[in-house]
């Protein structure tokens, strides 16, 4: 080897390697403001400090029953938005999950790693059995191991999401410790990443719920294909109190929300927005909020209008982020195979 070819190896060597994040969101409809700004906004920002993937969690959506059609639709829908937000296929890796067949077979192992016990704490489980009550299938209990799947299998650092998802790497990460321990080292034990300003959207007409896109209220949440008037008209319903003085305190989960929302778009902190409406009523409080957050969707949304009708385009992008993919999940599920046990051919 010349000597030259040498100190360039020995220098990638030494440079600390980036550190790793994947995250994915599920097509079950379009995105609103608590997936932006709690995990998506995020993503962006992360592109740039770190070797990311995120993904269409398409696998995911049919837990719940979905109509295939709109399922397709929903699945173009969501891989445009990515792009719409900002997130660059250049530096970062973007695919749809069901395109890279690893996620279900390393799902299988690992679900044979995972406790029934386990699964049965999931808050999300308890939540979606009681919605759908006339199906509670095997997927949707099931559906932690093929998220710890999703991510292992890219071996991240970091997985960005917002505060809802917590149990869900955690247990990932139990699965990961168990699974290392029997055979060796395969997995890097990732952490969850949640920002502090965001992670915790609030529905807009019941507070004390979680913004929701499958939420049957339509008021409750601002979707970000939401047109201006619609977003005004949104705040402008937003269930509040009797109050009528801009603060955050207990008991004003309302206020309390929008002022969370109002913080994380501009990053003034809850003081500088209490004296920013100090005199001021809930009305026009609701009114500032709504301007901001239809700024911030303005770009987003124009982007996407040009990206949706460009199919090809789409596919294309969607073929070259699966055949990244494939080849990083491939490596590891093959080394997950074979320490288990099975005949690599
Ligand atoms: P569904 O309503 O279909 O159950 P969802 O909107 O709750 O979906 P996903 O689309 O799978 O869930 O979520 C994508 C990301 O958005 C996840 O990281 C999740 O933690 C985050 N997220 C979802 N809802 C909120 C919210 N209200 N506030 C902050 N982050 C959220
Ligand atoms: N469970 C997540 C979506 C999801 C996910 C993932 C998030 C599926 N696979 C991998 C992070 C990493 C949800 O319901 N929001």
């Amino acid at each position: 080897m010349d000597s030259s070819k040498e100190n360039k190896e020995n220098i990638v060597e030494s440079a600390p390697r980036k550190k790793r994040a994947l995250s994915c969101i599920q097509p079950t409809g379009i995105p609103t403001l608590g997936n932006y700004l709690g995990a998506m906004r995020n993503w962006v920002a992360m592109q740039d400090e770190m070797d990311c993937a995120f993904a269409v969690a398409d696998l995911h959506a049919i837990t719940v029953r979905q109509e295939p059609a709109n399922l397709r639709k929903q699945i173009y829908e969501m891989f445009a938005l990515l792009l719409s937000i900002g997130l660059d296929p250049e530096k970062t890796l973007l695919f749809v999950q069901s395109q890279v067949p690893a996620h279900a077979q390393l799902s299988w192992i690992l679900s044979c790693h995972t406790q029934f016990g386990e699964l049965s704490r999931m808050t999300q489980f308890k939540d979606k059995s009681a919605k759908h009550a006339d199906n509670i299938n095997l997927g949707l209990f099931a559906y932690p191991s093929l998220m710890a799947a999703d991510i292992l299998l890219y071996q991240p650092d970091y997985v960005p999401v917002g505060a809802d998802q917590k149990q869900h790497v955690e247990l990932t990460r139990d699965i990961a410790e168990r699974f290392n321990n029997l055979y060796g080292n395969v997995f890097t034990v990732p952490e969850p990443y949640i920002m502090k300003s965001g992670a915790r959207i609030r529905s807009l007409q019941d507070p004390t719920k979680k913004m929701s896109k499958s939420d049957t209220n339509q008021n409750a949440y601002i979707s970000l294909k939401d047109d201006p008037d619609t977003i005004v008209r949104k705040f402008k319903r937003a269930v509040t109190d009797s109050e009528a003085r801009v603060y955050h305190g207990e008991g004003k989960d309302g206020i309390n929300n929008l002022i969370e929302i109002y913080s994380s778009i501009t990053g003034k902190t809850f003081e500088q927005i209490e004296q920013e409406f100090e005199g001021k009523g809930y009305g026009d409080f609701k009114i500032a909020v709504a301007e901001v957050v239809v700024e911030t969707l303005r770009p987003i949304q124009q982007k996407f209008d040009e990206l949706i009708q460009d199919k090809a385009y789409l596919e294309k992008m969607m073929a070259q982020g699966a055949e990244r993919a494939s080849k990083i999940a491939q490596r590891t599920l093959n080394k997950a195979l074979k320490k288990t046990g099975f005949v690599i051919i």
